[in-house]
């Protein structure tokens, strides 16, 4: 099954659909577009065509006026299109109604997620992740068309088959899987908690790199340690967290441990069931004694960038840790640029993590947290 759409020779056609309404600016609509697009791109996906669609109208079966979705579809089809990927959340109803009225398939942004971490997860607890996230996705949607995006894994949980009793066989045996997939989690979460356990007893600080993907968590965690974790202009490059130690100089000859985490990155919108399947994962950052978070200052999205970071640390229940906000990337930046957005974040420094500047002034402000 695998190597076949592995030797698929085309990409998948999509057709990217922004949607804007009053609860957004025309600016914040086209950086998520752009966003999205990013999305496909690190899926591999054919981008035939985008739009960003100004919804006045909300109705509820396309999630906008009948009339605009027959012109969306339209272009789609126009374009070549084999999905239409929405960057809204479509439900089951909804992504049903979508592919009745235009005849492929259709997807959302979650999907395009849910897709990435499946493809890019190495190790067996991402992989764990992945799938439970994946099925948890799927388990409203197995009359949903998968087969545009399946291909990176080869739509494993069976959902060629038509007509009710194939569905129900599916649904079982879905259910089935994802109770055996959250065990499986729970038994990798406890043996997580021993190890936590244990560097605690030992007294070694935990700091965990946490920001939006692509920020440079991975970069920032090499230069501090001199590890080699991978780095990539990829989204989600990281899904696993990797810990490394680090021993400094401390006053009159000792030394101080310091034990820092690579986490995987954020998003906008972030499905509720990746964040409920990569608990275990995201927890790292909420269990660390000190939080760095590493913001892509060159980025003209970067406030909004940081909110959403603030706001997934403040879910994972890791709202009152203390926090160093490392401006990273500011090699791309101007001199003065970057000492003035020191003083707009309170608590930053201003790091390129690429030239290995601004290190010292992030060790003495981590220092000072930590009261090493
Ligand atoms: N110019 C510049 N580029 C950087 C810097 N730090 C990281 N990058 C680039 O930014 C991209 C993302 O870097 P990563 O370190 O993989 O980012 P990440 O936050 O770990 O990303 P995910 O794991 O995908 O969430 C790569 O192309 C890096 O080379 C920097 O200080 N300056
Ligand atoms: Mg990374």
């Amino acid at each position: 099954m695998k190597e076949l759409h592995k030797t698929e020779p085309e990409a998948p056609r999509v057709f990217l659909a922004g949607l804007r309404d009053s609860s957004i600016s025309a600016e914040e609509a086209a950086d998520l577009a752009a966003e999205l697009a990013g999305l496909a791109r690190t899926l591999d996906l054919d981008i035939a065509g985008s739009e960003i669609v100004h919804v006045r109208e909300q109705n509820p079966r396309y999630g906008m006026g009948s009339g605009k979705a027959r012109e969306l579809a339209d272009k789609a089809l126009a374009a070549g299109a084999r999905c239409i990927v929405f960057d809204r959340e479509l439900s089951p109803s909804q992504q049903r109604n979508w592919e009745t009225l235009s005849g492929i398939s259709a997807a959302d942004r979650q999907e395009l997620i849910i897709r990435i971490f499946a493809a890019r997860a190495k190790t067996r607890e991402a992989g764990l992740q992945a799938e439970l996230a994946e099925l948890l996705y799927a388990l409203p949607r197995l009359s949903h068309k998968y087969v545009d995006l399946a291909r990176q894994r080869g739509g494993h949980y069976g959902t060629r088959g038509s007509g009710e009793t194939r569905l129900e066989t599916d649904k079982r045996l879905v259910r089935k899987r994802i109770g055996e997939l959250r065990k499986e989690i729970e038994d990798v979460r406890r043996s997580r908690r021993i190890q936590r356990r244990q560097r605690e007893r030992q007294g070694t600080p935990v700091c965990a790199l946490v920001g939006y993907t692509n920020a440079g968590k991975s970069s920032l965690h090499r230069a501090l340690t001199g590890s080699e974790a991978a780095v990539e202009d990829k989204l989600f490059a990281t899904l696993d967290p990797t810990a490394r130690r680090v021993s400094r100089p401390g006053p009159s000859g000792s030394r101080r441990n310091i034990i820092f985490t690579d986490t995987v990155g954020f998003i906008r919108r972030l499905p509720h069931n990746l964040v409920d399947a990569f608990r275990s994962t995201l927890e790292e950052a909420a269990e660390a004694d000190i939080l760095i978070h590493v913001l892509d200052a060159s980025d003209p999205a970067r406030e909004a960038r940081s909110r959403t970071v603030l706001d997934v640390l403040e879910d994972l229940g890791a709202g009152n840790i203390p926090l160093i906000t490392a401006l990273n990337k500011v090699d791309l930046l101007g001199r003065e640029e970057a000492a003035v957005l020191e003083g707009e974040f309170p608590g930053s420094a201003a790091v390129s993590a690429k030239n290995k500047q601004g290190l010292d002034r992030l060790w003495n402000l981590l220092e000072k947290k930590l009261k090493l």
